[in-house]
């Protein structure tokens, strides 16, 4: 080593002293410069900027604290923010060491965005509208508008194919992708006349209402959604042939399984072509000329409107890896909003909460908006996670003692939080803690999507969580289909209040289970009005299900009513693999339990409550 290295190593560590000594906090805003220190009175401008100072402190041995305090304003990333064993805190094992924490400032608003703001917008001509399927009162309200105002805007990067999106939010409501039946149409749906998946897997057609059908501009783009017994598929148009009321789906496809898959019947939809675009609220972006339309909704005036459609799939992840865990980093208090999913090829096709087949053989999660992997001590507070176009939140392989508390998750594709890793005893996420979360609107899009999902995760607690307003299961624990021993054991789903769940497809309830999953307690759960939709075609939704194999749970103090089949289901599996106490189960669905029922302490706890305002 130089003599000029030593010195030049000895000024850096000098500084580190005194930087560490008086700067333990990094300051954002969005008025900041990049080239500022991230003071207080002079902070940087991106997330990104401050997380290379940051990472410069922890390099040169940081040994206090850090906080990185965001003020109010909305951060558009350019990419995700990737935190790696370098930007996270240490961990003494007992809830202890030195912390990493990217906050809000007190009372501001931050919001982390993946999208991008749309502007530019000009009128383009109205379309006809449909006779409301209501009309009010005439001396009551001004004469139906015959037509609705149709607005254009060209975007570039999109002509050029360096941007598709799938979602687009008008001030921060969800805009739909030009479809028919519409969304607002009663029935929103149409069946399926029949479907065939050839036996090679080598073509897949489905028989539609010929009027549903037309020889579309684009026809490579638009895609059909079937609702299948407890999950949907989504692909592709390849061909149609308008007389004989075909469409053949774009492969590769993959084996159904039996119970799950097209068939007479079955609700379907068509998305995403010009031609569809008829209605208030719907939008359409052809690829080729990059022209995004819009029919705006009663009220929304373009000029003012924050219109965004996303860039980034993923918002936020945590990598570590298994030699160098991320550890006791935490978020606290940010708004993480707008992700798109690409779709998969072959299209998605739902297996179960939000696992899907791809191609033949290959399965796996959706992609979701926050990911961790390797992520020891960490935790994700107070956070808004809503706007997206796959999943929220997954931790994966090697994620232990974390913990996702206070946290708002809705207006989300997939599923909301969720935790699991291969059925490993190393690489199994174990001891992690799902609690005071409010989960609504998830699996708007992919409607097999479950609020709070459990793989393999031994340990996990979900508790006091308040989850309603799903298409399928409220909270899922399992991931084996017998009842052979896996990793999991010793789980807590406890004081969870869930509501409104099953609106869409069948087969599944307020808590849904798999797999033998000894110590594991299901209790003081409050779950009501569990739905069976028009559109369900298969077996019942219930308070809890316990599928395949379920085993070993312990079943206390939960309260169940208004649930449209029996309060508890058993599916090979039975009653006397789980131990029973003190639980109110009521089949009359008229039946409303005392007002001192035992679960009536769960959802939110009073701290968390301003989460459901
Ligand atoms: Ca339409």
């Amino acid at each position: 080593m130089t003599r000029l290295h030593n010195i030049a190593i000895a000024a850096l560590a000098s500084l580190a002293v005194l930087v560490s000594a008086r700067a333990e906090s990094i300051h954002v805003a969005p008025t900041g410069d990049d080239s500022a220190a991230g003071s207080a009175s002079a902070p940087v401008a991106t997330p990104h900027r401050a997380q290379e100072l940051a990472r410069k402190l922890i390099a040169a041995g940081l040994k206090e604290d850090l906080t990185v305090v965001l003020h109010g304003g909305t951060y558009y990333l350019p990419r995700p923010l990737s935190f790696g064993p370098g930007d996270g805190g240490s961990d003494d094992g007992k809830g202890g060491g030195r912390r990493v924490t990217w906050t809000a400032a007190p009372n501001e608003r931050v919001i982390l965005s993946g999208g991008r703001r749309i502007a530019g917008f000009a009128p383009a001509g109205t379309i006809p509208l449909k006779a409301p399927a209501t009309e009010a009162p005439a001396d009551k309200k001004a004469p139906a508008a015959k037509t609705a105002a149709l607005y254009q805007v060209d975007l570039g990067d999109v002509k050029a194919g360096r941007w598709d999106f799938r979602q687009l939010w008008v001030d921060g409501r969800r805009a739909v992708r030009a479809r028919t039946p519409d969304m607002d149409a009663d029935p929103r749906y149409d069946r399926l006349l029949g479907a065939e998946l050839k036996t090679d897997l080598s073509a897949h057609a489905l028989k539609m209402p010929k009027e549903r059908l037309a020889k579309w501009a684009n026809l490579g783009d638009v895609e059909v959604i079937v609702l299948n017994n407890w999950a949907t598929c989504q692909k592709r148009a390849e061909s149609v042939d308008v007389d004989a009321g075909t469409v053949a789906l774009a492969g590769p496809h993959a084996k159904y399984f039996s119970s799950n898959r097209p068939r007479k019947g079955n609700p379907f939809f068509l998305e995403n072509a010009r031609e569809f675009l008829d209605s208030r609220g719907e939008w359409y972006l052809d690829r080729k000329s990059g022209v995004l339309t819009y029919c705006p909704r009663e009220g929304e005036d373009l000029a003012r409107c924050e219109v965004i459609a996303p860039v980034l799939t993923r918002l936020v992840e945590i990598a570590g890896t298994q030699a160098a865990a991320v550890r006791n980093l935490h978020l606290r208090g940010l708004a993480l909003l707008h992700s798109d999913l690409p779709p998969a090829e072959g299209g998605h096709e739902g297996r179960q909460a939000c696992f899907r087949y791809g191609g033949d053989k290959v399965s796996g999660s959706m992609p979701a908006a926050v990911t961790a992997e390797h992520a020891v001590g960490c935790s994700i507070v107070e956070c808004e996670i809503a706007h997206l176009g796959g999943s929220a939140v997954l931790l994966r392989d090697g994620c232990h003692r974390n913990v996702m508390e206070g946290n708002r998750v809705h207006d989300v594709e997939g599923n909301g939080l969720g935790v699991g890793g291969p059925n490993d005893d190393t690489l199994a996420p174990r001891g992690n803690r799902i609690s005071n979360n409010h989960v609504h609107h998830c699996g708007v899009r992919y409607l097999g999507a479950v609020g709070i999902w459990v793989g393999f995760a031994p340990g996990t607690i979900v508790s006091h969580n308040l989850v309603h307003d799903l298409p399928y299961t409220g909270i899922s624990v399992g991931w084996q289909w017998n009842a052979l021993s896996t990793v999991n054991a010793g789980h807590l789903i406890d004081d969870n209040h869930i509501f409104d769940v099953m609106k869409e497809v069948s087969d599944g309830g307020g808590i849904y289970t798999l797999g033998f999953q000894p110590g594991t307690r299901i209790r003081g759960n409050w779950i009501h009005d569990v739905q069976r939709s028009p559109f369900a075609h298969a077996a019942p939704n219930n308070g809890i299900f316990f599928d395949e194999g379920s085993k070993g749970f312990a079943v206390e103090r939960n309260t169940i009513y208004r649930t449209s089949g029996k309060p508890i289901r058993f599916n090979q599996c039975q009653k006397d693999w789980h131990s029973w106490k003190e639980n109110v189960l009521l089949e009359d669905p008229a039946a409303e339990p005392p007002a001192t029922h035992p679960a009536k302490d769960a959802g939110l706890e009073k701290a968390w409550r301003k989460l459901a305002q």
